[in-house]
């Protein structure tokens, strides 16, 4: 079979995106925008100000200790800063789009 007979058709499917965050947090807040910007329509959102066995394991995890912090599947991006530099690099849609 042709190759353009499987590329008519051909779905990118998004990843997997999970933010530890805060209620209050305009980091998390500007780190959603971009996301969905990049047409992320579903974000798993961990509060580790509810959920202290989540801020434990966040630490753990990340080394990290400030919110966002967060993971595109297995990759873990970082904070919002990281996010927005990831992008600027070109590297952020290659990763949502699998
Ligand atoms: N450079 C970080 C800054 C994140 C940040 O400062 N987040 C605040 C909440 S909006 C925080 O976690 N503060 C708690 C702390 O600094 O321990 C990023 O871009 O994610």
């Amino acid at each position: 079979m042709a190759e353009s007979q499987f590329a008519i058709g051909k779905i990118s499917i998004m990843a997997k995106v999970v933010m530890y965050c805060t209620a209050v947090c305009p980091y998390c807040i500007n780190a959603e925008r971009l996301l969905v910007s990049k047409g992320v329509k579903e974000i798993e959102k961990i509060r580790i100000d509810l959920i202290p066995e989540q801020r434990e394991l966040m630490e753990s995890k990340t080394g990290r200790r400030t919110v966002p912090q967060i993971y595109i599947d297995e990759t873990h991006v970082g904070g919002c800063d990281d996010l927005y530099a990831l992008d600027r690099a070109g590297g952020l849609v290659p990763l949502l789009n699998k």
